[in-house]
């Protein structure tokens, strides 16, 4: 065994099983060594007919995807990839909420795990300014109904030289101290996400306040000056005051629902 192998030892199948206490009843781990976007492999499986909450994790990504056709980048073993398989009830007006949640939840467990970390809206976890997770939410139509494939990426092992961009971290190098093993961080979130989904889910009409609230209290965007690149090329700048009922992070007057958001220091405000 290299030191490389032994360092970054593979993901424990066996504690990934259906048999551990530790994960809820009827999440299905299918564990793959290499595919290009574990987010194309489970819109197959969803095609095919895979049930909520099958979950596919890869332990290279080849082709790993970002949102608007943008490439997320990990070298093998070293970062969690992973597509959650979910087929909400609530109108598909409030799905965007899904990736908010999500990368709510991935906060709670790291901040459980000791890193400081906040989210950036709409998609983004942070250490510091540095970002350490993203989220991808694709919408895929199946024979049963739509359902929503989640991709999650978290940077666990990477040295700062395999960071793909200045403006990415790892826990790692954060915190070299602290590293959770990926198995157990990869069990820890997808335990916390089916406690937050289902709340969620069947959490009625007080669902989506509560969620704004508590996502609210996470994100680091809120109350700072932000520049904000809409997909038409538009730049907005403002205060994020808010997010409104559709997960839409409100800008002054305007709600955004898709756009680059740039946290401006503010020695850099012209
Ligand atoms: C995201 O897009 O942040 C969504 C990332 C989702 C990745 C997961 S991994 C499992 C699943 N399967 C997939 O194929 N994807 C999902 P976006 O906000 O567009 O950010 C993309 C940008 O982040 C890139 O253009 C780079 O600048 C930067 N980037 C690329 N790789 C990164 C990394 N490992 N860590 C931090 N930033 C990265």
């Amino acid at each position: 065994m290299t030191s490389e192998s032994s360092a970054r030892p593979p993901l424990d199948t066996e504690r990934l099983a259906g048999s551990n206490p530790d994960l809820p009843a009827g999440i299905a781990v299918e564990v793959v060594k290499e595919t290009g976007s574990t987010n194309a492999l489970l819109t197959t499986r969803a095609r095919e007919g895979a049930p909520e909450w099958h979950v596919v994790v890869a332990e290279h990504q080849t082709a790993g995807r970002g949102r608007l056709d943008r490439v997320w980048h990990t070298p093998a073993r070293t970062a969690l990839t992973f597509s959650v398989l979910l087929r909400p009830v609530l109108p598909l007006a409030s799905w965007p909420w899904l990736s908010l949640l999500t990368g709510r939840t991935v906060r709670e467990v790291l901040a459980g795990s000791g890193y400081p970390a906040a989210v950036k809206w709409p998609n983004d976890v942070l250490l510091g300014e540095q970002k350490v997770a993203g989220i991808l939410l694709e919408r895929v139509e199946t024979a049963s109904g739509p359902a929503a494939v989640v991709g999650i990426g978290i940077n666990v092992a990477m040295t700062r030289e395999e960071l793909p961009v200045p403006e990415a971290t790892s826990l790692a190098v954060a915190d070299p101290d602290r590293v959770p093993d990926r198995t157990g961080l990869l069990i820890a979130v997808l335990a916390r996400l089916h406690r937050d989904y289902g709340a969620w889910q069947t959490g009625g009409e007080t669902a989506a306040p509560q969620l704004a609230d508590s996502y609210a209290a996470a994100c680091a965007t809120l109350g700072r000056r932000v520049r904000v690149q809409l997909p038409s090329g538009e730049v907005l700048t403002g205060t994020a005051t808010g997010v409104d009922e559709y997960g839409r992070l409100v800008v002054g007057e305007q709600a955004v629902s898709v756009g680059d958001v740039v946290h401006v220091r503010l020695d850099s405000v012209t």
